[in-house]
């Protein structure tokens, strides 16, 4: 069921239209209000007056997470201090944290889209919606929540952490839906089998999960080990926070980018260039209705690539393929280009093989060397050397036949890859530190 149908299944010449009306008031905005986009366009000749269709979009120069780190904290704001109500930042890993902020009609937009979010994954009214993103400069909590109230679903506001308490609420509140990372999800379904609790039994049915790359396997081991359709949702603090773009339940193939609010192009990494429909590049953003912070192609660095075709569902916007990775994750093994995600994609298909994993780089010399490191379900035999071998076996056979190239793999014990309650660290850098890896 969509939130807005009127909006969500509008003919494409109208969407065309309406966003091209509104890519001409939020050039105008930002260089009237933004010295950043005012010295940009100057700088390329780009006069916000000439755009006259939408392809002009590519004459337009792109944002980088820099520009907004140069402009800390407020430099980039197009809207006065005094009609911002609520600030965010983004959870960079490295470098000087980035400020985005909400005016009352942003807020207002994103709560729409963020509803539309939940209806997209067959929440109603009616269902009980457990917040477990956090809460805080994170945009993930306080954005699900204001989502699921829009909807009018009864919102328990719980954030992270302290996970058997999560499980308790999970199971005392009639909680019908979930909304945390895949990894956090995981980590709910393990710590309740160990208290007990069979999730399966429970009246949850939907898992309205983003925030970081996963897989489509991992995403079926979730649905089976809580019972429950996964639905995955994305989104970036700098574009708005989740509900850029969101899978229906309906077909489970791709994300729709809300395409009123959002121009979606995606780029040539190296070039720079758009890519026809269905090659892969970078996702790039440009907003469209934003008055806090709008951004002019905004390169997220993420990896995907548009779904051609209309979707079963009736939603005309049009959908974007799972993100892969990010272009800075991705590994590159003796020339051939690999992110975590598919690694994880085969691991999950091994019997034997636990949903936890870490890809650990280290240097030798001047070489970078990978290894993946897997956690073997409770039940496997750790100590039967045999069976041991036949998976190390099986693990990297299936890693090489799948990415062609091999890595070196290591098997470790049930539970001693570190759980995580927000988003997980798959990819453990060594590679500045001295000696390496022990
Ligand atoms: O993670 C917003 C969010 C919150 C999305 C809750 C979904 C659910 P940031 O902290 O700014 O914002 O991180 C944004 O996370 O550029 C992607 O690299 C990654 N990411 C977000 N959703 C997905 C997803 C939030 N579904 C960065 N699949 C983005 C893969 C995702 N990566």
């Amino acid at each position: 069921m969509a939130f807005q149908p009127e909006l969500e299944s509008m003919p494409r010449d109208a969407l065309e239209q309406l966003q091209l009306e509104r890519l001409r008031a939020t050039l105008r905005r930002v260089y009237d209000n933004v010295p950043l986009y005012r010295a940009k366009f100057d700088e390329a000749g780009f006069d916000p007056a000439s755009i006259a269709s939408l392809d002009d979009v590519a004459r337009l120069p792109f944002t980088v997470k820099d520009d907004l780190r140069s402009a800390y904290p407020y430099g980039m704001f197009a809207a006065p201090l005094t009609d911002i109500v609520r600030v965010h930042s983004s959870s960079g890993t490295t470098g000087q944290i980035t400020v985005v902020g909400y005016t009352r009609r942003d807020i207002e937009t994103w709560s729409d889209l963020m509803a539309r979010t939940f209806a997209a994954a067959g929440a109603t009214p009616e269902d009980i919606v457990q917040v477990t993103y956090g809460y805080g400069l994170f945009t993930g909590g306080l954005g699900a929540h204001y989502g699921s109230e829009r909807l009018g679903a009864l919102t328990i506001p719980v954030s992270g952490g302290n996970t058997k308490r999560q499980v308790q609420i999970l199971q005392d509140f009639g909680v019908t839906v979930l909304a945390c990372t895949p990894s956090y999800a995981q980590l709910i379904g393990e710590t309740a089998a160990e208290m007990g609790v069979d999730v399966r039994e429970l009246p949850l049915r939907v898992g309205v999960f983003g925030a970081e790359p996963w897989s489509e396997s991992m995403r079926r081991t979730i649905e089976e080990m809580l019972g429950i359709k996964a639905v995955d949702i994305y989104g970036l603090s700098e574009v708005l926070g989740p509900g850029v773009a969101t899978e229906c339940v309906e077909e489970q193939h791709g994300l729709h980018v809300n395409e009123d609010h959002f121009l979606l192009e995606i780029v040539d990494p190296d070039t720079l260039r758009p890519v026809p429909d269905g090659e892969v590049g970078e996702v790039v953003f440009t907003t469209l209705t934003k008055e806090g912070i709008p951004v002019i192609r905004y390169r997220t660095r993420d990896v995907s690539r548009v779904i051609t075709g209309e979707c079963a569902c009736g939603r005309t916007f049009r959908r974007m393929e799972r993100v892969f990775g990010r272009t800075d994750d991705m590994l590159i093994v003796r020339g051939v280009n690999v992110f975590p995600s598919q690694i994880e994609q085969v691991l999950m298909e091994i019997p034997g093989v636990a949903p936890h994993y870490q890809v650990v780089l280290t240097r030798q010399g001047a070489l970078d060397e990978v290894e993946v490191h897997v956690e073997v379900t409770p039940d496997f035999a750790f100590d039967e050397i045999r069976a041991l071998e036949e998976l190390h076996r099986r693990v990297r056979a299936e890693i090489a036949s799948a990415l062609a190239v091999s890595v070196a793999v290591k098997l470790v014990e049930p539970k001693s890859i570190q759980r995580s309650e927000g988003k997980a660290k798959r990819v453990v850098d060594l590679r500045d530190v001295k000696g390496g890896a022990s």
